[in-house]
């Protein structure tokens, strides 16, 4: 078994999982060998049985003959760090697994034999197991490994790749996406993109200003832009459009179930909400062959994780309306859902509307204490790249698009201008600390370990408190 960490669990987190690790060794008397890849160069503490990977790897051959192993044999474990809470290992297993990564690959990315796939996600978020990894090697693709970042040298990296090695479908998240378009297109259109037929996307909800540049300059309004929404537990992608299904339809938003996916939204009585246009907690009611078998040493946590809150659901935390024809959207996080006077509303929702004003790349909204209202809206907000025009009037701006996109309620009380927002290595926003720094909380903001540029918290802090002192 191969047991990974994603890029959430670094520094003091890396060692406190070597330290769960080597405990779980000393009462393993099983276990002969470890082989430790020291990928990150962290110091962790070593156990008596470990063994450098790459020393070992430079003695032996390179054929490798199969092992038969068991349907429900451990494949790997993949230590997720969630923004709360203690490390999880999370154990996928054989057969359920590779066949739900091996077919949402061919079927979701509309795979055919001589294409040329890429997936650029890190190998260490579950993106990388099984849409660099596992699912792409079941299907005998050609998976192309990118281990760089998207504007290095320039914004232009990606598509150099794909005219250069002529790829036909590419993976990769919104954040990035957000990230490239603040450059502009002439990135893009200097590259022959002609190869291209499917795009992919996933992570955090894709706005509709993404979604339309994704679609429309990378891939000249040609291409399948297929919005997969899924998470570490599930294995595989749960709920996408299917451009080889017939009569496929791509829209914007993450769309229909995958084979064998049965998606409910629940309220909060538990009960399964019927009909359409209608929104709830995302849950998932029967098992499925890609759904995670446990959390390594404490099933009991993985009951109570995911399968308590709505007893007889898979509970997926993430919230979701499923329109008037059937087809589901992902609103956000549960958690992250901001009451402003009794009104429910979901981050996805506000940041989708002020994506759209032309001067903005990215924002990230929460809630913050407010006396009347219970939660007032605070929105960060990021520019594009060479904007002139002032910025009380594009805030101004953007307070009367999200009244008139959404409702009155759901105008920002605060619009905060800044360069960066934190972020996980996979791109998700955490919002846990955005929410702590405008309640003025800047003590408690918690584990920072996870995040790809930590420096960011303290620029958002002066920032708050610049803004605060103003008024
Ligand atoms: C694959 C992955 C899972 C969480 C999930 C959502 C969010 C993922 C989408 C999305 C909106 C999407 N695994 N999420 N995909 N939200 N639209 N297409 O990301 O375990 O790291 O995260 O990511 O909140 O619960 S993960």
């Amino acid at each position: 078994m191969i047991i990974t960490t994603d890029q959430g669990v670094r520094g003091g987190k890396l060692i406190e999982l070597k330290k769960t690790v080597n405990a779980a060794l000393d009462q393993c008397p099983g276990v002969k060998r470890v082989f430790v890849s020291q990928r990150t160069g962290n110091q962790v503490p070593a156990h008596q049985l470990d063994i450098p990977l790459e020393q070992a790897m430079a003695s032996e051959s390179t054929e490798c003959p199969p092992e038969i192993m068991d349907a429900n044999d451990h494949l790997f474990m993949l230590y997720t760090s969630g923004s709360t809470g203690s490390l999880k290992g999370l154990i996928h297993a054989q057969a359920g697994y590779l066949l739900h990564a091996m077919m949402a690959h061919k079927f979701v990315f509309d795979y055919c034999p001589g294409d040329i796939y890429a997936c650029v996600a890190d190998v260490g978020w579950i993106t990388g197991h099984s849409f660099v990894v596992y699912g792409p090697l079941c299907n005998g693709a050609t998976s192309i490994l990118f281990e760089s970042v998207p504007t290095y040298p320039d914004p232009g990296r990606y598509w150099e790749m794909v005219e250069r090695l002529k790829v036909n479908q590419i993976y990769l998240a919104p954040t990035a996406l957000r990230l490239l378009l603040k450059s502009g297109d002439t990135f893009v259109k200097k590259y022959d993109r002609s190869s291209l037929r499917t795009l992919g996307c996933v992570g955090e909800p894709l706005n509709h200003e993404a979604w339309e540049w994704y679609h429309d300059v990378v891939g000249d309004k040609r291409c399948d832009l297929v919005d997969t929404w899924w998470q570490t537990e599930t294995g595989a992608i749960c709920i996408s459009p299917r451009p080889s299904a017939p009569n496929a339809e791509i829209r914007h938003g993450p769309m229909r179930p995958f084979f064998g996916i049965n998606p409910q939204l629940l309220n909060e009585e538990k009960q399964e909400i019927q009909g359409n246009n209608v929104s709830g907690a995302l849950c998932i009611k029967q098992p499925w062959p890609g759904l995670a078998r446990t959390i390594y040493g404490n099933h009991e946590r993985f009951v109570a994780t995911y399968l308590k809150d709505f007893p007889g659901y898979y509970s997926t935390g993430d919230g979701a309306h499923r329109d008037a024809d059937g087809y589901y959207h992902i609103t956000g996080r549960m958690d992250d859902v901001i009451n402003v006077t009794g009104h429910r509303l979901g981050t996805a929702e506000v940041e989708d509307a002020m994506d759209e004003h032309e001067a903005v790349a990215e924002t990230a909204v929460v809630g913050f204490p407010h006396d009347i209202k219970g939660e007032g809206v605070y929105a960060y907000v990021i520019l594009k790249d060479g904007i002139t025009e002032p910025e009380e009037q594009i805030i101004a701006e953007l307070k009367a698009m999200t009244k008139k996109k959404i409702a009155g309620y759901a105008v920002p009380e605060v619009v905060l201008i800044t360069p960066g927002l934190p972020k996980t290595r996979s791109g998700k926003i955490m919002r846990r600390i955005l929410r702590k720094i405008c309640a003025g909380e800047k003590e408690s903001l918690g584990d920072t370990s996870a995040l790809a540029d930590p420096s960011i918290v303290e620029t958002l802090i002066e920032k708050h408190e610049q803004l605060t002192s103003k008024h």
